[in-house]
This record gives C-alpha cells, sequence and structure tokens, in this order.
C-alpha cells in the first residue's frame, strides 16, 4: 500500500473552506502531523495542485477535533493554517469561519449528543485558550443546514449558527490593547492595535493614500502599498507581544475608512499578505471594538449608530457583530460579543497522504 487513508470531512465554515479532522485520526507527533496535513492540502504549491486546498488562505484551512480539555466545553478545537506555498502549518491564530462549522462536525461525529431542536456546543479553541459557544439546529436530534440565514461573502440561504464568544479579549497578545495605548505611531502612520480575539492593526486607508474602497484585486497588485503595510506590521508584531512576526499569520492589517454603505466603518483586510474577499469573524470582532473604543483611529473614521451593534462594510458586504461593551474608570471592557454564521457539509470520505509520510494510526 502506497497511501494511508485518513478520515476527513470537507466544510464550509463561514466565508472559508476546509478539512476537518478527529484528533485522534491524526498523528500524535507534531513534526508527522504537519508533514500530513501538508500532503493533504498540496502545500506548498501556489495552485495546491496535488492536495485538497484551494490556493488560496480562506481555503487552505484545518480544523482538529477532539474530546474537551476544558470541564466547561463539549470539545476541542485546534485550527491550523496550511501555508499555501510554504510548507509550514501555523498554529499562531484562531479562525472564527472554520469554527462555525465545529459544532456541525462534532455531532455529525457523535463527539457531542445532539438535543431534540437545537444543541449548543460549547467549544474550547485551543489556539487561543477561550470559549466560544455555538448554536446548531437539530430538529429530531438531526443536524440541520438549509435554513434562512444569510451571511455576506457565501452565495444562498442555510442554517443560522449563533455564535457567543465570552473572554476572547487579549486572547493571543495578552491584553484587549497590547501596546498599552489606543493609539501608536509606527513609521509616521498612526495605528490601533487591538486583540479582542485576533490580533490586529488597524490604520487609516487615507493616510497610505487609499480610499479604503478598493478591490482586494486592487490592494493586491499596489507592491508599494503592500511593501509599506508590511514594513508596518513587522515594527509593531513585536510591540503586541507577538515576538518577531515575518512567519507569521499575525497581526492581520486593517484599512479603514468611513462607511459608505449605512454601516459603522469600511474595512480592507491583509490577512497578512493576501486581501481577505470579505472580513475574517475574530478580526470583525477585534475591528469593531477598535470603533467603540476612545482614541483608537478607527473611531477617527467610523460612525457608530449603535455600539450593541457594529456593522463591519468589507469588499462582499457587511459582518455584524454584536457588542456589550463599557468603558469603566477610561478602560474598555468587553463583557460578550456574538455574531452570525453558517457552515455547511460538502463531503466526507477518506483523503491519501503518501504512506512513506505516515503508516496510519
Ligand atoms: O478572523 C481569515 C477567515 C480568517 C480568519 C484570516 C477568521 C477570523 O476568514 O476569525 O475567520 O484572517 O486569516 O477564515
Amino acid at each position: 500500500m502506497t497511501q494511508t487513508a485518513i478520515p476527513c470531512t470537507v466544510m464550509r465554515g463561514g466565508t472559508s473552506k476546509g478539512l476537518y479532522f478527529r484528533a485522534s485520526d491524526l498523528p500524535e507527533d507534531r513534526a508527522t502531523r504537519d508533514a500530513v496535513l501538508l500532503a493533504a492540502m498540496g502545500s506548498p504549491d501556489p495552485r495546491q495542485i496535488d492536495g485538497m486546498g484551494g490556493a488560496h488562505p480562506l481555503t487552505s484551512k484545518i480544523a482538529v477535533v477532539g474530546p474537551p480539555t476544558h470541564p466547561d466545553a463539549d470539545v476541542d478545537y485546534l485550527f491550523l493554517q496550511a501555508v499555501v506555498d510554504e510548507a509550514r502549518i501555523d498554529d499562531g491564530q484562531n479562525c472564527g469561519n472554520l469554527l462555525a462549522g465545529v459544532g456541525h462536525f462534532a455531532l455529525e461525529e457523535g463527539l457531542v449528543a445532539a438535543a431534540d431542536t437545537e444543541t449548543r456546543v460549547r467549544i474550547n479553541m485551543l489556539n487561543t485558550g477561550s470559549l466560544a459557544v455555538a448554536t446548531i439546529q437539530t430538529p429530531g436530534g438531526r443536524v440541520r443546514y438549509d435554513g434562512p440565514a444569510r451571511i455576506d461573502g457565501v452565495p444562498g440561504t442555510a442554517a443560522p449558527v449563533p455564535i457567543d464568544f465570552l473572554d476572547v479579549a487579549g486572547s493571543t497578545c495578552g491584553a484587549l490593547l497590547p501596546t498599552g495605548a489606543a493609539r501608536d505611531v509606527v513609521d509616521g502612520i498612526e495605528v490601533t492595535a487591538i486583540d479582542n480575539g485576533m490580533p490586529v492593526v488597524v490604520l487609516r486607508a487615507a493616510d497610505l493614500g487609499k480610499t479604503g474602497y478598493e478591490t482586494p484585486e486592487e490592494l493586491e497588485a499596489d507592491t508599494a502599498l503592500k511593501a509599506r503595510v508590511e514594513a508596518i506590521r513587522l515594527r509593531i508584531g513585536p510591540r503586541m507581544n507577538l515576538g518577531d512576526v515575518t512567519k507569521k499569520t499575525v497581526p492581520k492589517m486593517c484599512l479603514a475608512a468611513p462607511p459608505r454603505a449605512g454601516g459603522t466603518v469600511c474595512t480592507r483586510n491583509f490577512i497578512p499578505h493576501r486581501v481577505h474577499e470579505a472580513i475574517g469573524v475574530f478580526g470583525a470582532v477585534s475591528v469593531a471594538t477598535a470603533c467603540v473604543l476612545p482614541g483608537s483611529v478607527a473611531a477617527d473614521v467610523a460612525k457608530v449608530a449603535d455600539p450593541g451593534a457594529i456593522e463591519v462594510e468589507h469588499p462582499t458586504g457587511f459582518f455584524t457583530v454584536a457588542m456589550d461593551a463599557v468603558v469603566e474608570d477610561g478602560t474598555l471592557v468587553v463583557r460578550r460579543s456574538a455574531l452570525l454564521r453558517t457552515a455547511r457539509r460538502l463531503m466526507r470520505g477518506e483523503v491519501y497522504v503518501p504512506a512513506s509520510l505516515w503508516g496510519g494510526p
């Protein structure tokens, strides 16, 4: 036998797509696991032609789901980014889009028992050590995928998956404002470095000579802009307690502009080298938080009509973040954030990798 077959589910989670594995179906040894996952995705290769990856960071994602190691959780979820054109599996960030499919996967795999109408799945997010609660529709104890919910960036409608976060502030950087300030100056540009689930650096698009309404393709074609954004990222990364971020997928870089479609703020997001077609989930939560943060550069351009519902505009629509945040003694305290996603099981089967990498469990 020259190939090893590994049980695998392909799911769309929010505006991303990825491979979902049970932890027990993958090698325990990390180096072997990473080699297996790179082969499964077809990385490194810009086209990922010899694997399942979709040749873009948003379709080169992996969820590893297993029994809970947290007393308040039903399952553990580890997110892994297979870097498209490098032989690297990165666990340095979380992904709230693949998170949207974790509850379905856990139910379908029998890791969690379904309730009769809906099932609240408490998910321990290993990348950040924080908890999320996803509510999955399970009429008659079966996972339901179809429904009326629409999210921008995905055609059609599906069953709603409301997700609640309780404790994501400072999840990766150790503090909501990792530099200690609501505003810093890097290379002559004012920025806000924030981590409410995802380390993000917010910049005013106008300060970089952009409107903030450009298409992702236009921004990706602007090599001078990309070099400038990356230089700022490399300088502020260590100040956000992230160390040298040259080889990291965080922080994300968000160009913010005044809203132009009735939302709160308009965004274009470098994640960190490609430009997102929409916006990441935790990316949106962090940007939404920056909008209600007194003194931030996001607050300069945002029009906050309702601090409880921040509408983040992105290239393919809106991302709404429900927030409960208050300013106490001059400090922003985020009590809760919530949002809506959808997800769909696309395929279940086995993914094949060369047996020379791993012979199986
Ligand atoms: O920010 C893209 C995505 C993401 C991550 C990225 C995400 C999040 O859209 O929580 O969802 O920023 O790398 O899947």
